[in-house]
Protein backbone atom coordinates (compact mmCIF):
# COMPACT_ATOMS: atom_id res chain seq x y z
CA UNK A 1 0.00 0.00 0.00
CA UNK A 2 1.98 2.73 1.34
CA UNK A 3 5.34 3.21 -0.62
CA UNK A 4 7.00 4.95 2.55
CA UNK A 5 9.26 3.04 5.47
CA UNK A 6 7.42 2.24 8.40
CA UNK A 7 7.36 6.15 10.93
CA UNK A 8 7.45 4.06 14.08
CA UNK A 9 8.00 7.53 16.17
CA UNK A 10 5.88 10.53 16.92
CA UNK A 11 7.58 13.44 15.21
CA UNK A 12 8.36 16.36 17.48
CA UNK A 13 10.34 16.98 20.40
CA UNK A 14 9.90 15.27 23.22
CA UNK A 15 11.13 17.51 25.47
CA UNK A 16 8.19 19.28 24.52
CA UNK A 17 5.10 17.12 25.12
CA UNK A 18 2.49 18.51 27.65
CA UNK A 19 3.10 15.70 29.90
CA UNK A 20 5.94 17.44 30.93
CA UNK A 21 4.21 20.45 31.67
CA UNK A 22 4.21 21.68 35.77
CA UNK A 23 0.14 21.86 35.08
CA UNK A 24 0.11 18.84 33.04
CA UNK A 25 -3.48 16.65 33.88
CA UNK A 26 -2.86 12.62 32.33
CA UNK A 27 -5.88 11.02 31.28
CA UNK A 28 -7.64 8.04 33.07
CA UNK A 29 -8.85 5.14 32.17
CA UNK A 30 -12.85 6.53 32.63
CA UNK A 31 -14.01 3.87 35.64
CA UNK A 32 -17.16 3.16 34.02
CA UNK A 33 -18.62 0.33 31.38
CA UNK A 34 -17.89 1.07 27.81
CA UNK A 35 -20.38 2.97 25.76
CA UNK A 36 -21.28 2.14 22.43
CA UNK A 37 -18.88 5.03 19.72
CA UNK A 38 -21.37 8.03 19.46
CA UNK A 39 -21.32 8.29 15.88
CA UNK A 40 -23.34 12.16 14.93
CA UNK A 41 -25.95 12.26 12.89
CA UNK A 42 -25.36 13.62 9.15
CA UNK A 43 -27.18 16.97 9.23
CA UNK A 44 -29.93 16.65 7.24
CA UNK A 45 -30.08 19.80 4.80
CA UNK A 46 -33.19 22.01 4.25
CA UNK A 47 -33.04 21.95 0.56
CA UNK A 48 -30.15 20.77 -1.90
CA UNK A 49 -29.95 21.05 -5.48
CA UNK A 50 -26.59 20.08 -7.41
CA UNK A 51 -25.65 23.45 -7.44
CA UNK A 52 -27.30 24.98 -4.07
CA UNK A 53 -27.64 23.15 -0.07
CA UNK A 54 -29.24 24.72 2.54
CA UNK A 55 -28.66 24.06 6.08
CA UNK A 56 -30.53 25.55 9.50
CA UNK A 57 -27.84 25.40 12.28
CA UNK A 58 -29.03 25.71 15.55
CA UNK A 59 -26.35 26.49 18.94
CA UNK A 60 -28.47 25.23 22.16
CA UNK A 61 -28.15 24.11 25.58
CA UNK A 62 -29.14 20.48 26.28
CA UNK A 63 -27.79 17.41 28.73
CA UNK A 64 -26.28 14.63 27.78
CA UNK A 65 -25.42 11.03 29.41
CA UNK A 66 -22.20 11.06 29.95
CA UNK A 67 -21.53 9.39 33.06
CA UNK A 68 -24.06 7.25 35.18
CA UNK A 69 -26.12 9.49 37.22
CA UNK A 70 -26.68 13.05 36.76
CA UNK A 71 -26.60 13.96 33.09
CA UNK A 72 -24.22 17.04 32.21
CA UNK A 73 -25.10 20.34 31.05
CA UNK A 74 -23.89 20.59 27.88
CA UNK A 75 -23.90 22.81 24.66
CA UNK A 76 -24.39 21.50 21.14
CA UNK A 77 -25.43 21.99 17.51
CA UNK A 78 -28.21 20.42 16.26
CA UNK A 79 -28.15 18.61 19.20
CA UNK A 80 -26.86 18.64 22.83
CA UNK A 81 -23.57 18.15 22.61
CA UNK A 82 -20.92 18.58 19.92
CA UNK A 83 -23.26 18.99 16.58
CA UNK A 84 -24.65 16.89 13.14
CA UNK A 85 -21.60 16.22 10.57
CA UNK A 86 -22.08 18.52 8.18
CA UNK A 87 -21.63 17.94 4.63
CA UNK A 88 -20.74 19.89 1.72
CA UNK A 89 -19.94 19.24 -1.91
CA UNK A 90 -16.80 21.14 -4.00
CA UNK A 91 -18.96 23.51 -6.00
CA UNK A 92 -22.49 24.08 -4.12
CA UNK A 93 -22.99 27.07 -2.92
CA UNK A 94 -23.98 26.32 1.10
CA UNK A 95 -26.71 28.80 2.37
CA UNK A 96 -26.55 28.73 6.04
CA UNK A 97 -29.20 29.52 8.16
CA UNK A 98 -27.59 30.06 11.63
CA UNK A 99 -29.55 30.39 15.08
CA UNK A 100 -28.28 31.07 18.59
CA UNK A 101 -30.83 29.26 21.00
CA UNK A 102 -27.81 29.35 23.77
CA UNK A 103 -27.98 31.99 27.01
CA UNK A 104 -25.06 33.87 25.71
CA UNK A 105 -23.77 35.23 22.53
CA UNK A 106 -21.83 32.94 20.48
CA UNK A 107 -20.28 32.70 16.36
CA UNK A 108 -20.09 29.81 14.16
CA UNK A 109 -16.30 29.72 12.42
CA UNK A 110 -15.70 27.42 9.99
CA UNK A 111 -12.20 25.40 10.90
CA UNK A 112 -10.49 25.21 7.48
CA UNK A 113 -13.22 26.32 4.62
CA UNK A 114 -11.46 28.80 2.75
CA UNK A 115 -15.05 31.55 2.89
CA UNK A 116 -14.49 34.80 3.13
CA UNK A 117 -14.14 36.48 6.43
CA UNK A 118 -14.72 38.21 9.08
CA UNK A 119 -18.92 36.82 8.40
CA UNK A 120 -19.10 34.04 6.81
CA UNK A 121 -15.93 32.90 8.21
CA UNK A 122 -17.24 33.17 11.45
CA UNK A 123 -15.03 35.24 13.79
CA UNK A 124 -15.28 36.86 16.91
CA UNK A 125 -16.16 39.73 13.99
CA UNK A 126 -19.74 37.66 13.49
CA UNK A 127 -21.40 37.68 16.85
CA UNK A 128 -24.94 36.03 16.75
CA UNK A 129 -26.60 37.27 19.87
CA UNK A 130 -29.35 35.19 22.08
CA UNK A 131 -32.47 34.34 20.44
CA UNK A 132 -30.97 35.53 17.43
CA UNK A 133 -30.16 34.35 13.88
CA UNK A 134 -27.95 35.02 10.86
CA UNK A 135 -27.62 34.04 7.29
CA UNK A 136 -24.54 33.34 5.32
CA UNK A 137 -23.80 31.93 1.75
CA UNK A 138 -20.68 31.20 0.40
CA UNK A 139 -19.44 28.78 -1.98
CA UNK A 140 -17.79 25.81 -1.38
CA UNK A 141 -14.19 25.91 -3.46
CA UNK A 142 -11.46 23.58 -2.22
CA UNK A 143 -10.69 19.41 -1.77
CA UNK A 144 -12.06 17.12 -0.27
CA UNK A 145 -11.06 17.25 3.48
CA UNK A 146 -12.28 17.06 7.35
CA UNK A 147 -13.33 20.67 8.48
CA UNK A 148 -15.04 21.84 11.88
CA UNK A 149 -17.23 24.81 13.19
CA UNK A 150 -16.47 25.84 16.36
CA UNK A 151 -17.45 28.52 18.41
CA UNK A 152 -15.08 31.51 18.27
CA UNK A 153 -16.17 34.56 20.25
CA UNK A 154 -13.16 36.07 21.94
CA UNK A 155 -12.10 35.90 24.62
CA UNK A 156 -14.66 33.22 25.42
CA UNK A 157 -13.60 30.70 22.58
CA UNK A 158 -12.00 28.32 25.30
CA UNK A 159 -15.00 28.27 27.23
CA UNK A 160 -17.59 27.59 24.56
CA UNK A 161 -15.77 25.28 22.80
CA UNK A 162 -14.91 22.99 26.42
CA UNK A 163 -19.24 23.70 26.51
CA UNK A 164 -19.50 21.57 23.68
CA UNK A 165 -19.74 23.45 20.35
CA UNK A 166 -17.86 21.36 17.91
CA UNK A 167 -18.68 19.64 14.91
CA UNK A 168 -17.67 17.79 11.86
CA UNK A 169 -17.79 19.09 8.49
CA UNK A 170 -16.74 16.54 5.66
CA UNK A 171 -16.01 18.21 2.28
CA UNK A 172 -16.16 15.88 -0.62
CA UNK A 173 -15.06 15.93 -4.26
CA UNK A 174 -15.24 14.09 -7.27
CA UNK A 175 -11.63 13.18 -6.97
CA UNK A 176 -11.91 11.44 -3.05
CA UNK A 177 -14.75 9.40 -4.29
CA UNK A 178 -12.97 8.00 -7.28
CA UNK A 179 -10.44 6.60 -5.02
CA UNK A 180 -10.53 2.80 -3.07
CA UNK A 181 -11.29 4.57 0.39
CA UNK A 182 -14.08 3.49 3.15
CA UNK A 183 -16.22 6.24 2.58
CA UNK A 184 -19.64 4.38 4.48
CA UNK A 185 -20.47 7.64 6.84
CA UNK A 186 -20.84 5.33 10.73
CA UNK A 187 -19.59 1.77 9.18
CA UNK A 188 -16.25 2.55 7.79
CA UNK A 189 -15.86 6.11 7.78
CA UNK A 190 -16.20 7.93 11.28
CA UNK A 191 -15.30 10.98 12.52
CA UNK A 192 -13.40 10.80 15.80
CA UNK A 193 -13.15 13.85 17.41
CA UNK A 194 -10.74 13.51 20.64
CA UNK A 195 -11.40 15.83 23.46
CA UNK A 196 -11.01 15.72 27.18
CA UNK A 197 -12.96 16.81 30.27
CA UNK A 198 -12.86 16.58 33.85
CA UNK A 199 -15.86 15.61 35.89
CA UNK A 200 -16.86 17.56 39.08
CA UNK A 201 -19.68 17.28 41.47
CA UNK A 202 -22.93 15.90 40.23
CA UNK A 203 -21.13 14.71 36.78
CA UNK A 204 -21.11 18.84 35.17
CA UNK A 205 -18.23 20.61 34.00
CA UNK A 206 -16.74 23.53 35.68
CA UNK A 207 -14.56 25.59 33.11
CA UNK A 208 -13.89 28.39 35.59
CA UNK A 209 -12.83 26.24 38.15
CA UNK A 210 -10.41 24.16 36.10
CA UNK A 211 -8.88 27.26 34.49
CA UNK A 212 -5.15 26.96 33.43
CA UNK A 213 -4.49 30.05 30.77
CA UNK A 214 -1.50 27.14 29.45
CA UNK A 215 -4.87 25.58 28.39
CA UNK A 216 -7.57 23.62 30.10
CA UNK A 217 -7.62 19.90 30.10
CA UNK A 218 -9.08 16.97 32.57
CA UNK A 219 -8.51 13.75 32.65
CA UNK A 220 -11.42 12.00 31.23
CA UNK A 221 -10.86 11.12 27.54
CA UNK A 222 -14.06 11.91 25.43
CA UNK A 223 -14.67 10.93 22.33
CA UNK A 224 -17.13 11.81 20.10
CA UNK A 225 -18.75 12.96 23.37
CA UNK A 226 -18.49 9.48 24.55
CA UNK A 227 -16.99 8.17 27.70
CA UNK A 228 -14.58 5.16 27.65
CA UNK A 229 -16.51 4.25 23.40
CA UNK A 230 -16.17 0.92 21.82
CA UNK A 231 -16.64 0.41 17.97
CA UNK A 232 -18.29 -2.63 15.95
CA UNK A 233 -15.85 -3.32 13.09
CA UNK A 234 -17.86 -5.01 10.34
CA UNK A 235 -15.38 -3.98 7.49
CA UNK A 236 -11.70 -4.95 7.24
CA UNK A 237 -10.99 -1.45 7.04
CA UNK A 238 -11.69 1.46 8.32
CA UNK A 239 -11.44 5.19 7.78
CA UNK A 240 -11.03 7.31 11.04
CA UNK A 241 -11.18 10.84 10.43
CA UNK A 242 -9.22 11.98 13.10
CA UNK A 243 -9.51 15.91 14.92
CA UNK A 244 -8.02 17.20 17.87
CA UNK A 245 -11.20 19.15 19.40
CA UNK A 246 -9.46 19.29 22.65
CA UNK A 247 -8.55 22.82 24.29
CA UNK A 248 -5.28 21.86 24.96
CA UNK A 249 -4.26 18.53 24.74
CA UNK A 250 -2.02 16.38 22.23
CA UNK A 251 -3.04 13.15 21.86
CA UNK A 252 -0.21 10.76 21.12
CA UNK A 253 -2.39 7.74 18.86
CA UNK A 254 -0.90 3.96 18.66
CA UNK A 255 -2.91 0.98 18.60
CA UNK A 256 -2.39 -2.32 20.25
CA UNK A 257 0.02 -4.76 19.08
CA UNK A 258 1.59 -1.55 17.48
CA UNK A 259 -0.87 -1.80 14.86
CA UNK A 260 0.22 0.18 11.94
CA UNK A 261 -2.17 1.81 9.91
CA UNK A 262 -2.11 4.52 6.89
CA UNK A 263 -2.19 8.00 6.90
CA UNK A 264 -3.90 9.25 3.22
CA UNK A 265 -4.87 12.77 4.64
CA UNK A 266 -4.36 16.03 6.64
CA UNK A 267 -5.96 19.02 7.60
CA UNK A 268 -7.52 19.96 4.21
CA UNK A 269 -7.00 17.63 1.13
CA UNK A 270 -5.39 13.70 0.72
CA UNK A 271 -1.54 13.71 1.70
CA UNK A 272 0.56 13.09 -1.79
CA UNK A 273 1.43 9.45 -0.96
CA UNK A 274 -0.06 6.90 2.02
CA UNK A 275 2.49 7.28 4.67
CA UNK A 276 2.36 3.87 6.58
CA UNK A 277 3.10 4.85 10.11
CA UNK A 278 2.38 3.04 13.91
CA UNK A 279 2.70 6.25 16.26
CA UNK A 280 1.01 10.07 15.03
CA UNK A 281 0.98 12.62 17.38
CA UNK A 282 -2.11 14.79 16.71
CA UNK A 283 -2.39 18.80 18.03
CA UNK A 284 -4.86 20.86 18.63
CA UNK A 285 -7.15 21.50 16.03
CA UNK A 286 -5.53 18.96 13.42
CA UNK A 287 -6.96 16.41 11.64
CA UNK A 288 -5.28 13.67 9.63
CA UNK A 289 -7.37 10.61 8.58
CA UNK A 290 -5.98 6.70 8.69
CA UNK A 291 -6.66 3.78 7.01
CA UNK A 292 -7.13 0.85 10.09
CA UNK A 293 -6.89 -2.11 8.43
CA UNK A 294 -8.61 -5.26 10.64
CA UNK A 295 -7.22 -8.40 8.50
CA UNK A 296 -5.28 -9.92 10.53
CA UNK A 297 -8.18 -9.96 12.92
CA UNK A 298 -10.73 -12.44 13.80
CA UNK A 299 -14.11 -12.01 15.22
CA UNK A 300 -13.93 -11.86 18.79
CA UNK A 301 -10.92 -9.89 18.89
CA UNK A 302 -10.50 -6.27 20.42
CA UNK A 303 -7.97 -3.48 19.12
CA UNK A 304 -7.49 -0.44 21.16
CA UNK A 305 -6.95 3.17 19.95
CA UNK A 306 -4.64 4.52 22.81
CA UNK A 307 -2.88 8.13 23.38
CA UNK A 308 0.17 7.02 25.50
CA UNK A 309 -0.55 4.58 27.71
CA UNK A 310 -4.53 5.62 28.07
CA UNK A 311 -7.22 3.67 25.93
CA UNK A 312 -9.50 6.11 23.69
CA UNK A 313 -11.70 3.63 21.34
CA UNK A 314 -11.79 -0.08 21.16
CA UNK A 315 -12.35 -1.37 18.21
CA UNK A 316 -14.33 -5.18 18.51
CA UNK A 317 -13.66 -6.67 15.35
CA UNK A 318 -16.80 -8.78 14.29
CA UNK A 319 -16.82 -10.85 10.90
CA UNK A 320 -16.48 -8.82 7.56
CA UNK A 321 -16.46 -9.67 3.95
CA UNK A 322 -12.15 -9.40 2.97
CA UNK A 323 -11.52 -6.35 1.23
CA UNK A 324 -7.88 -5.55 0.10
CA UNK A 325 -8.01 -3.09 -2.60
CA UNK A 326 -4.70 -0.99 -2.36
CA UNK A 327 -4.65 2.62 -2.56
CA UNK A 328 -3.01 3.94 -5.01
CA UNK A 329 0.55 5.44 -4.21
CA UNK A 330 -0.27 8.80 -5.30
CA UNK A 331 -3.50 10.35 -4.02
CA UNK A 332 -3.18 13.82 -4.63
CA UNK A 333 -1.38 16.78 -6.11
CA UNK A 334 -0.32 19.47 -3.42
CA UNK A 335 -1.14 23.34 -5.05
CA UNK A 336 2.49 24.47 -5.05
CA UNK A 337 2.08 28.09 -6.94
CA UNK A 338 4.98 30.16 -7.48
CA UNK A 339 5.72 32.74 -4.71
CA UNK A 340 4.96 35.93 -5.33
CA UNK A 341 8.31 37.85 -6.88
CA UNK A 342 9.67 40.88 -4.23
CA UNK A 343 7.56 39.86 -1.71
CA UNK A 344 9.69 38.87 1.42
CA UNK A 345 9.62 36.35 4.45
CA UNK A 346 6.50 37.55 6.57
CA UNK A 347 8.03 36.65 10.24
CA UNK A 348 5.49 35.57 12.66
CA UNK A 349 6.31 34.75 16.52
CA UNK A 350 4.33 33.07 18.66
CA UNK A 351 5.75 34.35 22.25
CA UNK A 352 5.35 33.45 25.72
CA UNK A 353 3.19 31.06 28.08
CA UNK A 354 0.55 31.24 30.90
CA UNK A 355 -1.13 34.92 30.43
CA UNK A 356 2.21 36.72 28.88
CA UNK A 357 1.15 34.72 25.42
CA UNK A 358 1.74 36.98 22.48
CA UNK A 359 1.95 37.30 18.96
CA UNK A 360 4.96 39.24 17.74
CA UNK A 361 5.04 40.70 20.46
CA UNK A 362 1.67 41.93 20.45
CA UNK A 363 -1.74 40.89 22.48
CA UNK A 364 -4.75 40.13 19.83
CA UNK A 365 -6.70 43.53 19.53
CA UNK A 366 -10.05 42.66 17.48
CA UNK A 367 -10.14 46.26 15.52
CA UNK A 368 -6.33 46.18 14.66
CA UNK A 369 -5.41 44.61 11.44
CA UNK A 370 -1.85 43.37 11.96
CA UNK A 371 -1.12 42.57 8.43
CA UNK A 372 -2.31 42.73 4.64
CA UNK A 373 -2.40 40.50 1.59
CA UNK A 374 -3.65 41.05 -1.87
CA UNK A 375 -6.15 38.11 -3.25
CA UNK A 376 -3.87 35.99 -5.69
CA UNK A 377 -0.27 36.82 -3.84
CA UNK A 378 2.08 33.90 -2.82
CA UNK A 379 4.31 34.65 0.23
CA UNK A 380 6.39 32.60 2.51
CA UNK A 381 5.40 33.36 5.81
CA UNK A 382 8.33 31.91 8.72
CA UNK A 383 6.81 31.48 11.68
CA UNK A 384 8.97 30.63 14.90
CA UNK A 385 7.80 29.44 18.54
CA UNK A 386 10.04 31.95 20.85
CA UNK A 387 9.55 29.33 23.67
CA UNK A 388 13.13 27.92 24.73
CA UNK A 389 13.15 24.89 25.03
CA UNK A 390 11.61 22.84 26.26
CA UNK A 391 8.38 24.63 25.95
CA UNK A 392 5.32 23.87 24.84
CA UNK A 393 4.47 22.93 21.26
CA UNK A 394 1.81 25.67 20.00
CA UNK A 395 -0.37 24.78 16.93
CA UNK A 396 -0.35 27.58 14.74
CA UNK A 397 -3.63 28.12 12.53
CA UNK A 398 -4.76 30.33 9.83
CA UNK A 399 -8.75 31.31 9.01
CA UNK A 400 -9.93 31.13 5.42
CA UNK A 401 -7.13 29.43 3.61
CA UNK A 402 -4.70 26.31 3.28
CA UNK A 403 -1.33 26.86 3.20
CA UNK A 404 1.62 24.13 2.49
CA UNK A 405 4.31 23.14 4.79
CA UNK A 406 7.65 24.34 3.29
CA UNK A 407 10.08 23.34 5.85
CA UNK A 408 10.91 22.77 9.03
CA UNK A 409 14.01 24.54 10.98
CA UNK A 410 15.43 24.18 7.30
CA UNK A 411 14.73 20.38 7.28
CA UNK A 412 12.06 18.79 5.06
CA UNK A 413 9.11 18.87 6.67
CA UNK A 414 7.32 15.31 7.97
CA UNK A 415 6.02 13.21 5.40
CA UNK A 416 2.52 13.16 6.61
CA UNK A 417 2.42 17.41 6.64
CA UNK A 418 2.72 17.42 2.55
CA UNK A 419 -0.59 18.08 1.71
CA UNK A 420 -2.71 21.42 2.72
CA UNK A 421 -2.98 22.56 5.97
CA UNK A 422 -4.42 24.91 8.03
CA UNK A 423 -2.63 24.32 11.33
CA UNK A 424 0.91 23.43 11.67
CA UNK A 425 2.59 22.12 15.14
CA UNK A 426 5.64 24.02 16.20
CA UNK A 427 8.16 22.93 18.78
CA UNK A 428 9.91 25.10 20.95
CA UNK A 429 12.85 26.73 19.43
CA UNK A 430 11.81 26.14 15.84
CA UNK A 431 10.80 27.89 13.14
CA UNK A 432 8.44 26.34 10.55
CA UNK A 433 8.60 28.09 6.76
CA UNK A 434 4.72 28.01 4.94
CA UNK A 435 3.55 29.14 1.88
CA UNK A 436 0.45 31.59 2.01
CA UNK A 437 -2.12 32.62 -0.75
CA UNK A 438 -5.68 33.23 -0.35
CA UNK A 439 -8.72 32.44 -2.74
CA UNK A 440 -11.26 34.95 -0.91
CA UNK A 441 -10.81 38.29 0.72
CA UNK A 442 -11.35 39.80 4.12
CA UNK A 443 -10.50 40.11 7.51
CA UNK A 444 -9.14 36.76 9.18
CA UNK A 445 -7.59 35.65 12.25
CA UNK A 446 -4.41 33.16 12.76
CA UNK A 447 -3.49 32.54 16.01
CA UNK A 448 -2.09 29.67 18.06
CA UNK A 449 -4.67 26.72 18.54
CA UNK A 450 -4.28 26.02 22.18
CA UNK A 451 -7.66 27.89 22.98
CA UNK A 452 -6.74 29.54 25.82
CA UNK A 453 -3.61 31.02 24.29
CA UNK A 454 -5.93 32.23 21.47
CA UNK A 455 -8.26 33.77 24.23
CA UNK A 456 -5.34 35.27 26.02
CA UNK A 457 -4.21 36.89 22.40
CA UNK A 458 -1.49 34.77 20.89
CA UNK A 459 -3.84 35.67 17.72
CA UNK A 460 -3.48 38.62 14.96
CA UNK A 461 -4.96 39.28 12.13
CA UNK A 462 -4.88 39.78 7.77
CA UNK A 463 -6.81 41.67 5.87
CA UNK A 464 -6.92 40.07 2.32
CA UNK A 465 -7.51 42.37 -0.48
CA UNK A 466 -9.59 42.17 -3.50
CA UNK A 467 -7.33 44.42 -6.44
CA UNK A 468 -10.88 44.63 -8.03
CA UNK A 469 -12.31 46.40 -4.78
CA UNK A 470 -9.57 48.24 -3.15
CA UNK A 471 -11.50 50.42 -1.17
CA UNK A 472 -13.76 47.65 0.71
CA UNK A 473 -14.36 48.20 3.96
CA UNK A 474 -14.70 46.35 6.89
CA UNK A 475 -16.63 46.62 10.31
CA UNK A 476 -14.31 45.11 13.22
CA UNK A 477 -15.95 45.21 16.16
CA UNK A 478 -13.99 45.13 19.40
CA UNK A 479 -13.34 43.10 23.08
CA UNK A 480 -14.97 45.59 24.94
CA UNK A 481 -18.62 45.33 22.80
CA UNK A 482 -18.42 41.69 22.75
CA UNK A 483 -17.74 41.72 26.79
CA UNK A 484 -20.22 43.62 28.11
CA UNK A 485 -22.95 42.03 26.22
CA UNK A 486 -21.94 39.11 27.61
CA UNK A 487 -22.13 40.86 31.11
CA UNK A 488 -25.30 42.47 30.36
CA UNK A 489 -26.49 37.84 29.46
CA UNK A 490 -25.45 36.97 32.34
CA UNK A 491 -26.63 39.73 34.51
CA UNK A 492 -23.83 41.02 35.98
CA UNK A 493 -21.57 43.96 36.12
CA UNK A 494 -18.25 44.47 33.76
CA UNK A 495 -15.80 44.07 37.54
CA UNK A 496 -17.91 40.62 37.94
CA UNK A 497 -17.55 39.43 34.54
CA UNK A 498 -15.48 36.67 34.67
CA UNK A 499 -14.30 35.16 30.72
CA UNK A 500 -10.86 33.20 30.73
CA UNK A 501 -9.13 35.44 27.71
CA UNK A 502 -9.72 38.30 29.83
CA UNK A 503 -7.77 37.38 32.88
CA UNK A 504 -4.37 37.39 30.59
CA UNK A 505 -5.08 40.53 29.50
CA UNK A 506 -5.84 41.75 33.50
CA UNK A 507 -2.86 40.46 34.48
CA UNK A 508 -0.44 42.12 32.08
CA UNK A 509 -2.38 45.46 32.43
CA UNK A 510 -3.63 46.09 29.53
CA UNK A 511 -6.75 47.12 28.21
CA UNK A 512 -9.21 45.12 26.06
CU1 LIG B 1 0.02 28.15 22.07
Amino acid sequence: MATEKLVDHYYYDEAAYDYHDGGYIPLVEPAVSQQPLRIPELLTPDKETTDDVYYTIVAQEGETQLLPGAKTKTWGYNTSLLGKTVVFKKGQTAHIHLVNKLPELTTFHWHGLAIPGPLEDGGCHAPVYPGQSRDISFKVDQPAALTWLHAHPCPSTAEQVWHGLAAAAIVQDDQEAQLPLPRNYGVDDLPIILQDRRFHENNQWDYRADYDPDGVAGPTPMINGTINPYFNVTTQRVRLRLLNGANRREFRLHFSDDLSFTQVAGDLSLLPHPVKMNRVLITCAERLEIIVDFGNYKPGDVVTLYSDDVPLVRFRVQSFTPDNRELPTTLFTTPDPAVTPGLPVHKVTLDGMDEEVAMNGKKFKMDRIDYQMRLGQVQLWDITNTDDAPGMIHPYHMHGTAFTVISRDGQTPHQNELGLKDTVAINPGEHVVIKVWYHVPGVFMYHCHIIEHEDGGMMAQIKVVDPANLDKKYQLMDHMTLMMAFAEERGVTMDDLWLGGMESYKKMGMEM
